[in-house]
């Protein structure tokens, strides 16, 4: 095991005044901005601009995480894509930090028809759509080009054409990413660690199942209402992957995190059915290739900035344990269960079909 940080606690303080006199100059809805890392540059847009019919159509598109997120920064390309591709007669606006309403919110606001489009995790989704919960299975994806592999392939297309139903229109994938355990209590290694710890988790049964295997005491809660929580200490500690634990400034008010790696989570990119409905066939497709290069686009920056975060973050004064291989394999050993718990839920196949991708791409 090895245990990353530098001098705690004052660093955050120091840089939040420094933030609040640098917002001061350039005005409140920067503050975030100024603590951003540099995001890789928004790609060309590809493609000729798409006919039509002439007529002018407004998207807003909400999203739970903030500004700083790779989500965001995804949906800032998607954005070019179509206003540039549908010669503006399609415009975007981009909502974040869900000030349009959390995951399911969103998803019923669509369903609705009082907004177009949203990216939620999966794992909020489960009860509407049952085969999302493969994706919370743990330690399921050894590393992201396997993901790529399901999601891009003849399962994640499969599941999009499955979640196109109830009011939705399913046409893309993105990352949410590798999940990491934080906490305000004490570093953790191993699964006796977390003995008494409350962890909050996503709205989800097998995460739920997760952390009461190991031995913490986890409670379910919406990501809008975690900061507080964790401010408040109305839980212990959640788990995110290194992105947006930074972006939603977690590491303020949390001062241990443990490497774990041990669920990877997906964005799905959905469509208001409505709004589907009113837009020509080339407008459809438009946005399904905005979708996918988002996806693509996405990914790409949250995984090249993702151990320049972790390091950030143990610059910041945030105590990170990384596992060895064999404290891993405790955890695996230890969460085995709820693979035999969940298999005939899910279903076998489905489960087995993706484990054996995971193999052939060892
Ligand atoms: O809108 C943000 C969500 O998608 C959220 O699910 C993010 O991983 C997340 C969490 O922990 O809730």
């Amino acid at each position: 095991m090895k245990t990353t940080t530098r001098s705690p606690r004052t660093l955050p303080l120091r840089r939040s005044l420094v933030s609040l006199l640098t917002a001061g100059v350039l005005g409140l809805g920067s503050l975030s901005a100024v603590a951003a890392t540099e995001m890789p540059p928004l790609p060309e847009v590809k493609g000729d601009v798409v006919q039509g019919n002439g007529k002018d159509y407004s998207l807003k598109f909400n999203i739970g995480l903030t500004q700083s997120s790779a989500q965001y920064r995804g949906l800032e390309y998607f954005k070019k894509i179509v206003e540039k591709r549908s010669d503006g007669h399609i415009q975007v606006q981009m909502f974040h930090s869900a000030q349009l309403g959390d995951d399911l919110q969103s998803v019923s606001a669509l369903q609705a028809g009082t907004l177009e489009m949203t990216s939620p995790s999966t794992s909020p989704m489960v009860n509407m759509f049952p085969q999302f919960a493969v994706f919370d299975l743990p330690f399921l994806f050894p590393k992201p080009e396997v993901a790529d592999k399901v999601l891009d392939g003849e399962i994640g297309q499969r599941m999009l054409k499955e979640a196109s139903t109830k009011g939705l229109v399913a046409i893309g994938w993105s990352e949410n990413g590798y999940r990491q355990l934080t906490n305000s209590k004490r570093p953790v290694s191993k699964p006796a660690d977390l003995e008494g710890l409350k962890i909050r988790t996503m709205q989800n049964p097998i995460h739920l199942d997760i952390w009461r295997t190991l031995g913490a005491n986890p409670t379910p809660m919406s990501f809008a209402e975690l900061f507080t929580a964790l401010e408040q200490h109305v839980v212990d500690g959640q788990e995110n992957p290194w992105i947006t634990i930074k972006s939603s400034k977690f590491n303020e008010v949390q001062q241990y995190a443990t490497e774990t790696n041990h669920v990877y989570t997906p964005f799905i990119t959905l469509v208001s059915e409505r709004f589907w409905n009113r837009l020509p066939a080339d407008y459809q497709q438009l946005l399904r290739d905005a979708a996918k290069q988002m996806g693509d686009y996405e990914r790409h920056v949250s995984r090249s900035m993702n151990d320049q975060i972790k390091q950030e973050l143990a610059d910041e004064g945030m105590q990170i344990t990384e596992l060895t291989p064999a404290q891993v394999k405790v955890f695996q050993d230890k969460l085995e269960p709820v693979y035999a718990d969940w298999r005939d839920k899910i279903g076998g196949d489905l489960i087995d079909s993706i484990r054996q991708a995971a193999s052939s791409a060892q």
